[in-house]
C-alpha cells in the first residue's frame, strides 16, 4: 500500500522527535502569548517555554480537561484572532455542552494532509470513487475525509444527507470503490443490502474505513467477507482535529499515530500517573501544530496503550491499540467497572455476529441490576423458543463467567433498539449518588 508522505511517515525515530521538539517549542510559546487559560497557567506553576529542552518538559505542564474547554467556551481557547479562522467545526453534541473548535487555512491544509494519509493507508488512490457517508455539517467527518480524498484525487461522493436506501443505489450506479463511514452506517447497510438482495458482486466496493465509534474484530470479519472488501480503522476527535488523528495501515495491528502533529501519553485515568509502555490507560494528546485551537496535554477520554515496536509497513510513528472504550462509557456495577466493548464481544461470540443492543443499568435495594437487551435477526426470533432460550442463557453464563455480574437478558426484534452514530450503548436508570 502506497505511504502518503513517506518522508515523514517513515522518518527516524531521532529526526522525528527533534522535529517534535521543534514544533512543541513553538507551540507552548504560542498557547502562552494567544490563549489566557495557558498564559495564566504557566506564569502560576513558573513555567518557561523558552526553556524547554525536551519533550519531558511537556510533563511539567497539567493536564487540559474538557471541563476547561468548556468553560472557555465559545472562543476562548482559540489563540488566533477570528479573522484569521476560516472554519469552524463542533463536537457532535449528543451529550452535555457542544465545543467549538477554529482552524486556520494552515490547520486546514494540515487536517487534510493527515486524512489523505488515513485514507492511502486504507489503500485510496486517485483511481478510487469514494462515497463518504460521515454527515457533512459541524461533526468534522465528513468534511475532513473530503479534504483529504480532494488530495490524493480520489472522486468523492459526498453522501451523507441521504437516505440509506439512496445511498446503496449511488453506490452501486456511480461504482463508488472505496466507503468511508460510521461502523453504525456500516451495520444498517448490511441489513438493508440484504433485505434488498443487492449482492456484492453489483457493488464494486473494495475498500471501506471506519471511524468515529468502537467496534470490534468480528465485525470486521463480518463485514470483510459479507462484501468482499478489506477495512481499516481509523481514529480522531474533534478537540485535536477530527479524523485523522491516527490509521491502521495494511497490517491492520494498531493505528498508527501521526506524530509530527501530536504527542500521545497514556495515564491512570484515576492518578493521572504516566503509565509504562503497552499499559492500557486513558490517551492524553499534545497538537503540535495547530494555530486556531492548540492544546496542551489534552485528556482524551478514551482507552488505549501504546505500542512502541515497529511496523512491518515501515511508517515509524508508535501505535495504539483499538479504543477499547470511553472513560465516560464506563458502567460500574457493585463495584466493577465494565465498559460496553467487553459486553459486545460477549454478545458477538454467542449471537455468531455483533447485534445492535442496550444495556440498561439500575438499582433495586441498593443493588445493581443490568438488563441487556439484544436485537435478534426475524428468522431467530421466530425460531423455536429453544434457541432462544440457548442465547439467553448463554449470554447469563458468559457474562458470569468472564465480568462476574449476573444479568437479565431480553432478546428484542429486529430495528427495536436505536441504531444512530455516536447513540450510547448504555442507558442509566440510577439516580446519580
Ligand atoms: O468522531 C472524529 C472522527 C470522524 C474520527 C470520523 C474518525 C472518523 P468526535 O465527534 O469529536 O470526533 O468524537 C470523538 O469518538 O474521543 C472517541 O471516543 C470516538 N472515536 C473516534 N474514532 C474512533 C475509533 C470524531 N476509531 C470520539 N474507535 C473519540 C473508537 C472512536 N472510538
Amino acid at each position: 500500500m502506497p505511504i502518503w508522505n513517506e518522508k515523514f511517515e517513515t522518518m527516524s525515530r531521532a529526526e522525528l522527535e527533534q522535529e517534535q521538539l521543534e514544533r512543541l517549542q513553538q507551540t507552548l510559546g504560542r498557547v502562552y502569548r494567544r490563549v489566557s487559560y495557558y498564559h495564566d497557567l504557566f506564569n502560576k506553576l513558573g513555567f518557561d517555554p523558552l526553556e524547554v529542552t525536551s519533550r519531558e518538559d511537556l510533563r511539567k505542564i497539567p493536564f487540559t480537561t474538557k471541563e476547561t474547554l468548556r468553560i472557555a467556551y465559545p472562543y476562548d481557547m482559540f489563540a488566533v484572532p477570528l479573522r484569521e479562522v476560516v472554519r469552524m467545526q463542533s463536537t457532535y453534541g449528543t451529550t452535555g455542552q457542544p465545543l467549538i473548535v477554529g482552524y486556520t487555512h494552515n490547520d486546514i491544509d494540515h487536517w487534510s494532509e493527515l486524512t489523505a494519509r488515513v485514507l492511502a493507508a486504507g489503500g485510496v488512490t486517485k483511481d478510487d470513487i469514494i462515497q463518504i457517508s460521515f454527515p457533512y455539517g459541524l461533526f468534522t467527518g465528513g468534511l475532513g475525509f473530503h479534504y483529504g480524498a480532494e488530495l490524493i484525487g480520489a472522486s468523492v461522493i459526498p453522501c451523507s444527507d441521504i437516505a440509506i436506501e439512496n445511498q446503496i443505489t449511488i453506490m452501486r450506479d456511480y461504482r463508488a470503490t472505496v466507503l468511508c463511514c460510521a461502523p453504525t452506517f456500516a451495520a444498517m447497510l448490511l441489513e438493508i443490502l440484504d433485505e434488498k438482495s443487492v449482492t456484492p458482486a453489483e457493488l464494486a466496493l473494495s475498500k471501506a474505513l471506519f471511524g468515529a465509534e468502537s467496534w470490534n474484530e468480528s465485525f470486521r470479519t463480518e463485514i470483510e467477507e459479507q462484501l468482499d472488501l478489506s477495512v481499516t480503522d481509523n481514529y480522531g476527535l474533534t478537540e485535536v482535529m477530527g479524523p485523522g488523528v491516527s490509521y491502521e495501515c495494511e497490517e491492520k495491528k494498531g493505528l498508527h499515530v501521526s506524530e509530527d502533529y501530536f504527542i500521545p501519553e497514556i495515564i491512570d485515568p484515576d492518578s493521572g500517573e504516566i503509565l509504562p509502555e503497552g499499559e492500557k490507560g486513558e490517551l492524553v494528546l499534545t497538537t503540535i501544530t495547530k494555530e486556531g485551537y492548540p492544546l496542551i496535554r489534552y485528556r482524551t477520554g478514551d482507552i488505549t496503550s501504546l505500542i512502541t515496536e515497529p511496523c512491518s509497513c515501515g511508517r515509524s510513528f508508535i501505535r495504539m491499540t483499538r479504543v477499547f472504550g470511553r472513560i465516560d462509557d464506563m458502567i460500574i456495577l457493585n463495584g466493577q467497572n465494565m465498559f460496553p466493548t467487553q459486553f459486545e464481544q460477549i454478545l458477538t461470540d454467542v449471537v455468531g455476529k455483533t447485534p445492535n443492543y442496550q444495556l440498561v443499568v439500575d438499582r433495586k435495594e441498593n443493588i445493581d441490576q443490568l438488563e441487556i437487551q439484544i436485537e435478534v435477526s426475524q428468522d431467530i426470533f421466530d425460531d423455536e423458543v429453544k434457541t432462544l432460550n440457548r442465547i439467553e442463557r448463554d449470554v447469563v453464563r458468559e457474562v458470569k463467567e468472564k465480568l462476574d455480574f449476573i444479568p437479565r437478558v431480553t432478546l428484542v426484534e429486529p430495528r427495536s433498539i436505536v441504531r444512530r452514530m455516536k447513540q450510547s450503548r448504555v442507558i442509566d436508570l440510577r439516580k446519580p449518588e
